[in-house]
């Protein structure tokens, strides 16, 4: 049993909670969902931007023009968001309960960091109101690369801890935690455990839309 921290009130850091078996599996995945016939793809923002990730969404696509949820890639290709796996959503809450939380999560936000690989702070705020009203949590399930991962407050502008999220770690952040600001500010390279075979990190975000 991995031990869980509190890091904030509603926000948990499941420490290497995955075996290493298990990671090498997701490893697997999503290597083979980023590669697949809808692939991963960097997006380009709102202000015209390119992120810093490549990204699949998995049961709902986030469309990075409009910050909403969509069923095809309207702001990329249009091909139809994959399915999200069952194995997922029941890792997504199987985490959750770890955390005293729960989730059935409907859509993944699976990105790939390489070397340069990093995240702006943001809020995690498009999903629908009552689930963001629910304080239902998101699950963040880290393999490879370790990452420095940013964690503020509510605001912009409140003070920033840093955490390193290695690979099995899962970040559940929920309830009063649900909408603080959060990005990662770089990777560690060559710090991925080398049985997965991986080069750079995978992130994958649980999230249920709707309630
Ligand atoms: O990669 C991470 O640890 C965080 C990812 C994230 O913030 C997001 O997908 O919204």
């Amino acid at each position: 049993m991995s031990p869980a921290t509190t890091i904030a009130p509603g926000a948990i850091l499941l420490h290497r909670y995955l075996s290493l078996d298990t990671q090498r599996a997701l490893a697997e995945q999503c290597r083979i969902l980023m590669d697949g016939a809808v692939p991963a793809y960097v997006p380009v923002v709102r202000g015209g931007g390119k992120m810093h990730v490549r990204m699949l969404c998995l049961g709902r696509h986030w469309n990075g023009k409009s910050y909403t949820y969509e069923s095809t890639r309207t702001d990329f290709d249009g091909l139809p968001v994959p399915a999200l796996p069952d194995n997922l959503r029941a890792l997504a809450s199987e985490c959750a309960s770890a955390a005293g939380m729960t989730l059935a999560a409907d859509l993944c936000i699976l990105n790939h960091y390489d070397a340069g690989g990093r995240m702006g702070l943001h809020q995690d705020k498009d999903e629908s109101e009552k689930s963001i009203a629910a304080g239902l949590p998101v699950v963040s399930v880290s393999i490879g690369d370790t990452a420095r991962f940013l964690f503020g407050g509510l605001r912009r502008r409140d003070p920033v801890m840093a955490l390193t999220l290695d690979s099995g770690d899962a970040f559940v952040f929920g309830g009063p935690a649900r909408l603080r600001f959060h990005g990662v500010s770089r990777t560690v390279p060559e710090t991925a455990p080398r049985e997965l075979g991986l080069s750079g990190r995978f992130n994958l975000t649980l999230r249920q839309y709707d309630v």
